[in-house]
């Protein structure tokens, strides 16, 4: 008998910037009783999922925005719902914040998510590698996306954990561009990576066609699933926020690079999945079996080497 995980990805509609902690909470708890009606035993929720996407501000006093979008605690008396919900109906789940802590004598902030267990353990941490956009103001831009200014590149690695009785491993939204971060939660057998994402639908850098932005999310996904032979589930947060729009598109993947469940909306919705986690058995066995035909020594340059240099050969 296969063994099978009902997941769901939760994604959350707009949050914008009056809502508070409690409301985004109370949301989050509406969604979880409706993955627990669809039978879901794992939920994974959007990045940064207690406030409006604020790295798209530009903010002067940092003791503002540590108040306004970053969490001291987790849960705090604001998020403790969620937590204690999810006990009750034996849930484990994903979820993105910010995080404030005290490391090595001085503040740091990152943008984190954790695997909380059915018992309300916390099972694992991660904080958010690839960060993308810029860390000075653009004041003529229409929006920022200052990920550089407000958060540190997290310390914590690509890890996985058994959880659930699953491999699972954490990513955080830009990660999910980069094949090497894949590949290294694979590496150590992922059979589920959750990640969070809050994804603009305009690019800020050129006039780039927004389906085209839903495009690279849609194809990044299947081929990491499929190259990878993992279970990819991806929960948005989307919609406009105070008029700043971002696309859902939230997704469960199969390891056959199979889209099981899409959202449709770009408001609050779940969308669930039975995964059989002995779908990739086969493609690990064959197409993907690592040990087999994996030639690490041909793949120096990409630990070695950060950006592109042109190094023609110079023979044939
Ligand atoms: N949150 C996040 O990482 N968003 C990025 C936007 C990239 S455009 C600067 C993403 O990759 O979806």
């Amino acid at each position: 008998m296969s063994r099978h995980l009902k997941i769901a990805a939760a994604q959350l509609g707009p949050l914008n910037l009056a809502d508070t902690r409690t409301t985004a909470t109370k949301r989050l708890v509406k969604m979880l009783r409706d993955a627990h009606s669809m039978g879901a035993k794992f939920v994974v929720f959007p990045e940064l999922a207690f406030s409006t996407f604020f790295p798209r501000y530009w903010y002067e006093d940092q003791a503002e925005t540590d108040r306004k979008f970053y969490e001291a605690t987790i849960p705090s008396a604001e998020t403790q719902p969620l937590f204690d919900e999810a006990k009750k109906l034996g849930i484990g789940f994903y979820i993105g914040y910010g995080e404030l802590t005290q490391e090595e004598g001085r503040t740091r902030r990152f943008n984190t998510s954790i695997l909380v267990g059915p018992d309300g353990t916390l099972v694992g941490k991660y904080r958010k590698i690839h960060l993308p956009g810029h860390a000075e103001h653009k004041p003529k831009a229409k929006f920022q996306h200052l990920e550089k200014k407000y958060f540190e590149v997290g310390n914590l690695g690509f890890r996985v954990w058994n959880f659930m009785d699953a491999i699972t491993g954490m990513m955080i939204c830009n990660d999910r561009r980069w094949p090497e971060a894949f590949r290294v939660l694979a590496l150590q057998g992922a059979e589920i990576v959750a990640l969070g994402f809050n994804t603009p639908s305009e690019n800020l850098d050129y006039p780039e066609p927004p389906a085209l932005r839903v495009h690279h999310h849609l194809i990044t996904a299947q081929a990491m699933a499929y190259q990878n032979a993992i279970w990819l589930v991806e929960a948005a947060k989307c919609g406009f926020e105070d008029g700043n729009r971002m696309f859902g598109h939230s997704l469960i993947v199969s390891p056959t690079g199979e889209i099981a469940a899409k959202s449709l909306s770009e408001e609050d919705e779940v969308i669930c999945v039975n995964a059989d986690l002995d779908l990739a058995t086969d493609l690990k066995r064959t197409v993907f079996n690592f040990a087999a035909h994996r030639r690490p020594e041909h793949y120096k340059l990409i630990v070695e080497r950060v950006g592109a240099e042109v190094t023609p050969a110079d023979e044939p």
